[in-house]
């Protein structure tokens, strides 16, 4: 079993109703499991500033997927909730499904980055990933705690506590 982090993001079509339903479908990805899933948490658009705030959320999972079988689980997890591909870097989305995290492993291919390439520097993926895993280490030796020190929390809040899954 690897241990998997994923960060969950939404501004459109009722943002709290989609992260809870992602929740609700990852737990029934075959070979994997919901280990923990933070509060919700409201962030301000990084980005194009025309758009509506985010909700975000960290989800912890165990795994037998290999990283590329799981991306392809969250893939579709995007599509069945509506995720449109479009040209607009950092636009609006009903779903945003990124691996954060795929055990200690580094992997750098043309379909995935891992670690997520931007975690270090977002507080809606940092605080939300402290929460559920407040020791936890990072690929590379650093703690996330430390990491989370550096980061502006740049009007994050807690909006509810974690989805049901
Ligand atoms: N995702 C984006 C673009 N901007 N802003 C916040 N606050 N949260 C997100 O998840 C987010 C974003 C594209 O992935
Ligand atoms: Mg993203
Ligand atoms: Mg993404």
């Amino acid at each position: 079993m690897i241990n998997v982090y994923l960060g969950l993001g939404s501004n459109l079509a009722e943002p709290s109703v989609q992260i809870s339903r992602a929740l609700r479908a990852l737990a029934k990805i075959k070979d994997t499991s919901v280990v923990s899933c933070s509060s919700l948490y409201a962030s301000l658009p990084m980005g194009p500033k025309d758009q509506a705030n985010y909700v975000n959320a960290v989800v912890h999972l165990h795994t037998n997927l290999s990283p590329l079988d799981l991306l392809a689980a969250t893939q579709a997890i995007e599509l069945e909730q509506g995720r449109e591909r479009k040209n607009e870097r950092w636009g609006p989305r009903t779903l945003d499904i990124d691996i954060l995290l795929y055990g200690n492993e580094m992997i750098n291919n043309d379909e995935l980055v891992v670690p997520h390439y931007g975690m270090n520097v977002r507080e809606f993926v940092l605080y939300p990933l402290l929460e559920i895993d407040p020791e936890l280490c990072l690929p590379g030796g650093k703690m996330l705690a430390d990491i989370a020190k550096d980061c502006p929390v740049n009007g994050l809040s807690i909006l509810s506590p974690a989805p049901t899954f």
